[in-house]
């Protein structure tokens, strides 16, 4: 679905859309079931060409390079929920930042977290960078980085609910609160912070946000887990977040529109 005026007036206000029933109920049930054939995993641990490995130590497992997890997460590299408004708000049609192709994932993971687990407040539009920033130029949207982040569980009160500071992604000044912790030696609690809400989820709902936008998770205090994916997008010329590299496999496996979106340039090397 394309972005809608309403979409794009509340995405600039607030930096992110919540999207209702992206994902239908069979597909959360297909991906949670790709999910425990991978599980468990180990840090480190490759299974095929998805990878073991966690942000910091309390933030729960990542499988990175999920979309090598087999089909039922290869349908959400341009599914059709989102990618209409990830290629508007990515933007760049008709210049430079096109050269390659509308966009380039340069990291998608699944989370598993449990019961103690959370992820600090980070991120803001203070900070300037320019990867993941926030920008609306002569009429058109210019973001670095437009992060899809989808529930595979229901994801409500107590159980770790993903937080924003909305407009903080045109922020020109660190979050006083976030301030007050990081001298405390806490840089961690999203919690205490003034103006950060919890966005409730249904498994299936993903919430769709400019990376600028101050936020991070509330910490999960329900028993059980918090299962979500994650996908970003930016401009064609960017580079994986870590390394990785698409398999052949998978690149042989992908349509064309799908394999330019996760490899927008074959490498140009003499015979
Ligand atoms: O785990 C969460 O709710 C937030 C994840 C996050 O920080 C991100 O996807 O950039
Ligand atoms: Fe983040």
């Amino acid at each position: 679905m394309n972005a809608s005026d309403r979409d794009k007036y509340f995405f600039d206000l607030n930096g992110f859309l919540l999207l209702k029933g992206a994902l239908s109920a069979v597909e959360v049930s297909d991906l949670n079931a790709a999910l425990d054939a991978l599980l468990p995993i180990q840090l480190g641990e490759w299974k095929g060409r998805v990878h073991g490995h966690n942000f910091a130590d309390n933030d729960g497992v990542n499988l990175q390079q999920i979309y090598e997890g087999g089909a039922a997460f290869e349908g959400l590299i341009d599914h059709p929920s989102w990618i209409e408004k990830v290629k508007c708000f990515v933007g760049g049609a008709d210049t430079f930042d096109y050269n390659h192709g509308p966009l380039f994932i340069d990291e998608c993971f699944a989370n598993i977290r449990g019961p103690g687990e959370a992820i600090g407040f980070h991120s803001g539009g203070h900070e300037g960078a320019k990867r993941t920033q926030y920008r609306f130029f002569n009429g058109r949207f210019h973001c670095g980085q437009i992060n899809i982040l989808m529930a595979l569980t229901d994801i409500k009160s107590g159980d770790g609910a993903t937080m924003v500071v909305p407009g903080s992604h045109k922020a020109n000044f660190p979050h006083p609160d976030a301030e007050r912790n990081r001298m405390r030696g806490d840089n961690s609690s999203v919690d205490d912070v003034e103006g950060a809400i919890e966005i409730h989820m249904d498994a299936g709902d993903a919430i769709l946000f400019v990376d600028a936008l101050s936020h991070g998770s509330a910490e999960r205090v329900n028993p059980g887990e918090r299962r979500i994916i994650v996908f970003r997008y930016g401009p064609s010329w960017g580079n994986f977040r870590h390394g990785y590299q698409v398999s052949d496999e998978l690149a042989a496996r992908l349509s064309p529109d799908r394999l330019q979106i996760v490899r927008p340039q074959q490498p140009l090397v003499p015979e």
